[in-house]
């Protein structure tokens, strides 16, 4: 057999393998069987060994032409080869960057917070400041300033956690507005929101932690008039323009003259429903004057300023404002019920 007709036959064997062959590692094993080292095609060469010098420049002519055709074939299968491996991979590790997925379950505001929020924001927008403080206090912020002496009956009335004898829970956020007369010079314009605790009962409408939100205004001219507006212009903002409210006369030893404050029903609009029994009216908040005792005692001379001052209870106004029947519901964190509201 001539040399051109050994290389015809490795390129044919070599054509039919490469055809059926479905990887690259098959590919190479082929490379070596044919270019390696103990290859066919090398075999070849090296068997000019026992060709005539003369012979030699042909045969050496055709077995290079005959190594880059095979070259050539190997390196064009390869690339196939390849390109296909490519292909497969990437269909293997395509995602889709579209595809929904399931979504991290969130928490939402509580009611309460969401009402917060709402009182907050409208009293911010009538030139309150938010000023908070601490829920373990000393008597005299608790107390002694708000003119509730040692052994005044109306300590009692509000059942305290005591830590110690000059410790305890705060029971209204009262303490809060203490400190700040101590420590800013008027006018002061400020909301205290926050948790305050009593020694209640647990039931539909009592609980011993609790939270309000206290304002305070002290200025030089301040009246009762100032009082009314600014809680008008605040449940207006709330609820809407056809809010109204109404004054009824009370006591606290903070405030006087102190009141009760009735709203428009938010329920029935005023038209009398079972939630305001038939009456029109809602009771929201007390208020009053800040008493002059207590603007002594906190550094600001009676004389020439005055002040008012409210508190609302946060959970009255958030069960009031969505219809929540049970304080209770309030503090259970049952999903059910905290996800009604938005
Ligand atoms: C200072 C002076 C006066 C705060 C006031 C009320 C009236 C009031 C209740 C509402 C329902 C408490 O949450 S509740 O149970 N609060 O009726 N709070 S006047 O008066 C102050 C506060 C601070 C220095």
């Amino acid at each position: 057999m001539g040399i051109k007709e050994n290389i015809e036959e490795i390129r044919q064997s070599l054509q039919q393998e490469l055809s059926s062959m479905s990887d690259i590692k098959q590919l190479e094993e082929a490379r070596q069987k044919v270019l390696g080292k103990k290859g066919t095609l090398t075999a070849l060469l090296r068997s000019m060994g026992s060709l005539s010098p003369e012979e030699r420049p042909a045969a050496g002519q055709l077995i290079n032409a005959g190594r880059e055709m095979i070259s050539a074939m190997l390196d064009a299968r390869s690339a196939a080869l390849k390109a296909v491996e490519r292909e497969a991979k990437l269909r293997r590790d395509a995602i889709d960057v579209t595809e929904p997925r399931d979504l991290p379950r969130v928490g939402v505001p509580h009611p309460c917070t969401l009402a917060l929020n709402e009182v907050l924001s409208a009293l911010t927008g009538l030139g309150f400041d938010i000023v908070e403080g601490p829920e373990i206090e000393l008597d005299h912020y608790n107390f002694e300033l708000l003119n509730l002496p040692k052994n005044h009956p109306a300590r009692d009335a509000q059942d305290t956690f005591y830590v110690d004898d000059n410790i305890v829970l705060r029971t209204h956020t009262s303490p809060v507005q203490a400190r700040t007369m101590l420590s800013r010079k008027p006018p002061i314009r400020i909301a205290c929101p926050g948790r305050v605790f009593r020694a209640d009962e647990i039931d539909a409408t009592h609980s011993p932690v609790f939270h309000q939100i206290e304002g305070l205004v002290i200025d030089k001219d301040v009246n009762m008039g100032d009082l009314k507006g600014t809680l008008d212009a605040l449940f207006k903002k709330l609820y809407g323009e056809d809010m109204e409210t109404r004054f009824r006369p009370s006591f606290f030893p903070f405030t006087e003259p102190s009141a009760e404050v009735d709203l428009t029903c938010i329920s029935c609009r005023g038209k009398g429903c079972r939630m305001c029994k038939g009456t029109g009216w809602i009771e929201v908040l007390g208020c009053g004057m800040v008493n002059p005792k207590v603007l002594e005692m906190c550094g600001i001379d009676p004389t020439v300023y005055s002040g008012f001052a409210f508190g609302i209870g946060l959970e009255r106004i958030t069960m009031l404002r969505y219809g929540i029947k049970d304080l209770r519901l309030l503090y259970e964190g049952d999903e059910r019920f905290l996800r009604q509201f938005r």
